[in-house]
């Protein structure tokens, strides 16, 4: 049986940063303000969360602000994944006893490491919680790509619930969705979302669903609803927006649609740098919601 209660649109949230730490109290706000909007679920301290700029403890303290503020409302996704099996576990151990739903992590990062090792690191990881655990396969920012038959390889491990798919083959998609019709699968990159839900995918998760959730249901509503032309439309309309936020940088554009809508949610950390005036003239200019 498909697990219900993972399916649908999940925000890949982003964090708000102090100088020092977390600025709990925007993130607060901001999940709130996701979860008024009818947003499923977050997925939280994935690459859209800037984890990869974040300590360990910050990442906790993040999943435990979310799951106090929202944890009630909405299904929560961890993203535990870190750069050794050691620090993913630690995360992975705390994620379950903060009250998470289900946990999450990319393929192991930085070396090209060969799909031996890929798998027995979601062995560990699945052996190590009862939670179901959800692939990230996002093989343009990793670096590793997997064929269908690895996937379904990973796939086959106890626990393992499912995958974010954030690539564009829906040919690859589709077939492992039809091997595994119980697992939850969720489309990855938010400008294809329609192709993803027509590949089968059960939800989305993404980044740009932080600054414009409303627009982001009313394409899964209307593709729900068997009304592929209505979902286009939204889809058209999102792509806008997705188009512009490519060209300035997802994270950084992303917070600072955020600002100009009235919702100050600060700055990314470095390596990421402020906006200058003439991209931010741009993002003034989007219609989101
Ligand atoms: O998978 C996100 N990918 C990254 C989720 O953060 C790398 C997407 O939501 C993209 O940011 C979005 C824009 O390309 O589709």
């Amino acid at each position: 049986m498909k697990n219900q209660k993972l399916c649908g649109i999940l925000p890949a949230l982003m964090t708000a940063f102090t100088d020092d730490g977390i600025d709990c109290a925007k993130v607060a706000r901001h999940t709130k303000y996701l979860a008024d909007a009818g947003v499923h679920g977050l997925y939280v301290g994935g690459s859209s969360g800037e984890m990869i700029l974040m300590t360990e403890d910050e990442r906790k303290t993040l999943l435990e602000t979310v799951i106090e503020s929202v944890g009630d409302r909405l299904t929560i996704i961890a993203h535990v994944g870190t750069t050794s099996t050691r620090g993913t576990l630690e995360l992975a151990r705390h994620a379950e006893a903060a009250g998470a739903d289900a946990l999450s992590s990319v393929t192991p990062l930085y070396y090209r490491y060969g799909f031996r090792e890929v798998k027995h690191y979601y062995e560990r990881l699945a052996a190590q919680t009862s939670l179901p655990v959800i692939i990230y396969n996002i093989p343009a920012l990793t670096g590793t790509t997997l064929t269908t038959a690895q996937l379904e390889e990973i796939l086959s491990i106890p626990n393992v619930g499912g995958m974010k798919f954030t690539a564009s083959d829906f040919f690859q998609l589709e077939r492992i969705r039809a091997a595994f019709p119980d697992k939850v699968f969720y489309n990855g990159s938010d400008e294809m979302l329609c192709s993803g839900l027509a590949a089968g995918a059960d939800g989305g998760i993404g980044s740009t669903y932080n600054f414009m959730p409303k627009t982001i249901l009313a394409i899964y509503n209307a593709f729900r609803a068997n009304d592929a032309a209505t979902a286009l439309m939204y889809q058209a309309k999102a792509n806008a927006a997705i188009a512009m936020i490519l060209k300035h940088g997802v994270i950084p554009s992303s917070k600072m649609i955020l600002k100009l809508n009235g919702m100050d949610y600060g700055e990314c950390r470095e390596p990421f740098m402020p906006l200058g005036d003439e991209a931010i003239e741009e993002l003034r200019a989007l219609d989101v919601e």
